[in-house]
């Protein structure tokens, strides 16, 4: 099979036909209606984009490429790189070549190093991976190029060369923001004899004797790779990247978007309800003391965090992933047990409770159990992690998109007497 870049050079223009003939043929037939409350309501269910890399089913939950995500979740995240911007898996030859690609552009820039520890000490990580990320935009081809007068038809290749720079630096990028952001010691450089995900974990400095931490990260940076392009972040960051801004500053914007609570911060404030719950019930609570809990938070507006999705109608495949993980490598673990327990007494809350549409576990409600067990104790860095793998589906999006030439993202807003025009209309 060919390197990642001949493969595409091979798909595109096929890819772009089609596109072509269909835009051609059918660009008139009617994709989807919009309600007064959809408008309103963050155009929940509006089909309005185009996302060949995944898609949420909600009731079977993420495919990439029309794979299911627990028939993937023994691949390596390079790997899955491969297969969102191509459709299919590598084949050894493929997956050395990427990962070489990767392990030659891994070098941090000094600078980036300078800006996280310029910071203010109480910064956030999400804001210290989003600004070292930004910080690298000098080092963009795509502006580069774009300055120079590049072809619109090169513009994926471009995109392609950012991409691999940045899923090459964006482990040493988080990895330094911990270290300096939790007094963990200067920022450790990059072994280039490990994968992706073994050498995030080695640059964090978090000690891994069994290799079982390492072989969590490749799974969470594999799980958490993409989710269609209308959440928050992969949203945000088509649109920027819609005016031709380069990656660095969409992927950037696009993990502003993940660091909201109701997105990927969810990851944090699960296991901190998780210790709350622990801390305040003395240890493993009871299935009574859990749903007491659960009822007190409820009762005081807060959401359960992890539970429910804008998608997903059933329990989010990639936490069923992480629970296997956990049976296997730490079934006693504290945290894990309450999450378990927290599973099964939530959704029924959740429905007596008749608000949200979805009572079941999201990812986030087990991924913090599992770093802590393996001493990434820091849960204000949790969505970083996600960040780093959501790196790779907004790259793989953001090429794919370049080579069909996206236009720039303009949908039509309305006012209130918009609204009650068309109202009255109907
Ligand atoms: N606990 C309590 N109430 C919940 C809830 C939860 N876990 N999930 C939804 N609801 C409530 C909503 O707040 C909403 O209440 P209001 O009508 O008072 O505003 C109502 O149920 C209906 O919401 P919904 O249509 O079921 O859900 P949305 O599509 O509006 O929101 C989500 C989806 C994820 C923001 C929401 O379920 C939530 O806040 N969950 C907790 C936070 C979380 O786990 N986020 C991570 C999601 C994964 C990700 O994107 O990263």
């Amino acid at each position: 099979m060919a390197t990642l870049k001949a493969k595409l050079q091979e798909q595109i223009p096929g890819l772009r036909e089609k596109y072509g003939q269909l835009l051609k043929e059918s660009g008139d037939v009617v994709l989807s209606k919009v309600t007064i409350a959809q408008a309103c309501g963050g155009m929940r269910g509006v089909k309005g984009l185009v996302c060949d890399t995944s898609s949420v089913d909600p009731d079977a939950g993420l495919s990439v490429r029309g794979r299911g995500i627990q028939e993937l979740d023994d691949q390596i995240p390079e790997a899955i790189f491969y297969l969102l911007c191509t459709g299919d898996l590598p084949d050894a030859e493929a997956l050395a070549s990427l990962q070489a690609e990767i392990k030659a552009r891994q070098e941090l820039p000094g600078y980036v190093v300078d800006v996280l520890r310029a910071m203010p000490a109480n910064s956030h990580p999400m804001t210290m991976l989003d600004t070292g990320i930004l910080a690298m935009q000098c080092e963009s081809k795509f502006a580069q190029g774009y300055a120079e007068g590049m072809q619109k038809s090169a513009y994926w290749e471009a995109s392609l060369e950012d991409s691999l720079d940045l899923i090459a630096r964006v482990t040493g990028v988080a990895a330094a923001a911990y270290r300096i952001r939790f007094g963990k010691g200067d920022p450790l450089a990059a072994d280039p004899s490990l994968d992706w995900g073994g050498n995030y974990v080695n640059m964090l400095g978090i000690p891994d004797s069994t290799g079982e931490f390492a072989n969590l990260m490749r799974l969470y940076l594999t799980l958490h790779c993409d989710h269609e392009s209308g959440n928050v972040s992969a949203n945000t960051c088509v649109t920027i990247a819609s005016a031709l801004s380069d990656l660095y500053y969409a992927v950037s914007g696009g993990l502003n978007g993940l660091a909201g609570p109701l997105h990927g911060l969810a990851n944090q404030e699960c296991l901190a309800f998780v210790l709350e719950i622990i801390k305040r019930y003395g240890g493993r609570p009871t299935d009574e003391q859990l749903i007491e809990y659960a009822w007190e938070t409820l009762n005081a507006g807060k959401v359960i965090p992890g539970y429910g999705h804008a998608v997903l109608r059933a329990t989010d495949p990639r936490f069923a992933s992480f629970r296997a993980f956990g049976e296997r490598v730490c079934p006693d673990s504290l945290q894990f047990g309450t999450v378990n327990s927290l599973y099964k007494v939530i959704p029924g809350v959740l429905q007596e409770h008749g608000k949200a549409k979805n009572p079941w576990p999201n990812v986030d409600a087990i991924s913090g159990s599992l770093l802590y067990h393996f001493g990434l104790t820091e849960t204000s860095y949790y969505t970083v992690l996600f960040g780093v793998s959501r790196v790779l589906g907004m790259c793989a999006q953001n090429i794919i998109a370049r080579a069909l030439g996206a236009p720039i993202t303009r949908p039509k807003s309305v006012t209130y007497e918009m609204l009650v025009e068309a109202a009255e209309a109907a």
